[in-house]
């Protein structure tokens, strides 16, 4: 009954967008056939058959692709960065916990930008692994003081369980809006803001992640090779842009993340490029614009984003009733991924078809969850990333 209620739902849902959004698909049956750029092929056609021409050759070439298309650029030279403690619990979370915010100023040009951290570290445990969100959601959200507390970012339980949690907002390194987002990191990158292929916000956001794991690395009290980077939605897509790219962050969880996050652009069901890049015109890159209704014709497909994370522990989620953000084509990015993980040796872990609703499969380093509700990052969530980063955050 429940399950009816829910699909009914998602029907009368999806029907509502569909009104407005005639473009959109939410049928499988009207997915049309679509082919995928193969990973393990190498630009000028060589098959790819060890992880060694995988690091050398191709991992490179899809990297600058997704540069080139869809998120830009990715800078990584600056004149200098700093740290300092901005405020200090010993005691936080009755006593379980150590509370620290961080200033982290990156000076490049002349130009500064300030990412605020919050931390806090089980007391339970020494040199814990750190889940790190990327906030992309109201600062009520991630209370320092513990006051309000939000299943978006958990911090007692995740304290718990014998993990750090740490996050910082999206606003500091790129506003969410069209007309403001270069007033963060884009001041220090003045030529990314002008170029095609140039940094965009989503860009601006796994950058500041990177810049925050500077930060961590710097930290005695927790250990900063056991870096899980979070994110829900637009803050999941940049999650998995920060870890394609960087490759010290140990873990990415990408939630609900949707068109240009995990699920294949290919399939066009559910939000599409034309509508993602209409919608939020300041996400990705001016050249990304060029596959609006054309999606089969971009030389890369969300599978590759995932594979870029190989041989790292990945977990992609989506909710039963956010079928804008493609349940299905999120777990077929995954298990496409999957090849490339095999070239160090892994074992493909996910199942050949979705599984069911509510039945995670986290016990492999690819893995997936479809959760019941609707979009958005709860404590099911968590406690199953919580379960994941015991397995594979060692
Ligand atoms: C939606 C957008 C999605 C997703 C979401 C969110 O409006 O279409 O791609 O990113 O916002 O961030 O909550």
């Amino acid at each position: 009954m429940k399950h009816f209620i829910s699909f009914s739902l998602a029907v009368l849902m999806c029907s509502m967008v569909v009104a407005q959004q005639p473009n959109v698909n939410y049928d499988e049956h009207k997915v049309k056939p679509y082919t995928l750029p193969q990973v393990l092929k190498t630009n000028g056609g060589r098959q790819v058959t060890t992880k060694e021409i995988w690091e050398k050759q191709r991992r490179r070439e899809i990297l600058k692709l997704f540069e080139d298309n869809v998120y830009g650029q990715m800078p990584h030279s600056f004149d200098s960065i700093n740290f300092t403690v901005s405020g200090k619990n010993n005691s936080a979370y009755n006593g379980r916990a150590k509370l620290k915010e961080v200033d982290i100023e990156v000076f490049r040009n002349s130009q500064s930008v300030v990412i605020h951290l919050l931390l806090f570290i089980p007391k339970s445990k020494s040199k814990p692994g750190v889940f790190l969100l990327i906030n992309n959601r109201g600062k009520e959200n991630t209370d320092a003081t513990r006051q309000t507390k939000s299943e978006f970012w958990p911090v007692e339980m995740v304290v718990d369980s014998g993990f750090a949690i740490a996050s910082f907002h999206v606003s500091d390194l790129a506003p969410d809006n069209k007309d403001s987002f270069t007033n963060g990191a884009l001041r220090l990158y003045p030529e990314q803001a002008s170029a095609e292929n140039g940094m965009r916000a989503i860009g601006a956001w796994a950058w500041g992640a990177s810049r925050v794991l500077d930060y961590l690395e710097t930290d005695k009290d927790i250990d900063a090779k056991k870096v899980a980077v979070v994110g829900h939605s637009r803050g999941g897509k940049a999650a998995l842009w920060a870890a394609a790219q960087d490759r010290r962050f140990a873990m990415c969880i990408s939630n609900c993340s949707g068109n240009s996050g995990a699920k294949l652009s290919k399939r066009n069901f559910g939000e599409t490029v034309a509508i993602i890049n209409t919608a939020f015109p300041h996400w990705f890159s001016p050249n990304y614009k060029k596959y609006n209704d054309d999606e089969q014709a971009l030389p890369v497909d969300q599978h590759m984003l995932i594979s870029l994370i190989a041989p790292r522990p990945v977990y992609a989620t989506n909710a039963s009733e956010d079928l804008w953000a493609d349940p299905t084509g999120t777990f077929l990015a995954l298990k496409h991924a999957e090849e490339v993980y095999e070239l160090y040796g892994i074992k493909p872990g996910l199942p050949m078809h979705p599984p069911a609703i509510d039945h995670p499969v986290n016990n492999s380093r690819v893995a997936y969850h479809n959760r019941t509700g609707i979009h958005n990052m709860i404590i099911y969530d968590w406690r199953n990333f919580v379960v994941f980063g015991k397995r594979f955050l060692k």
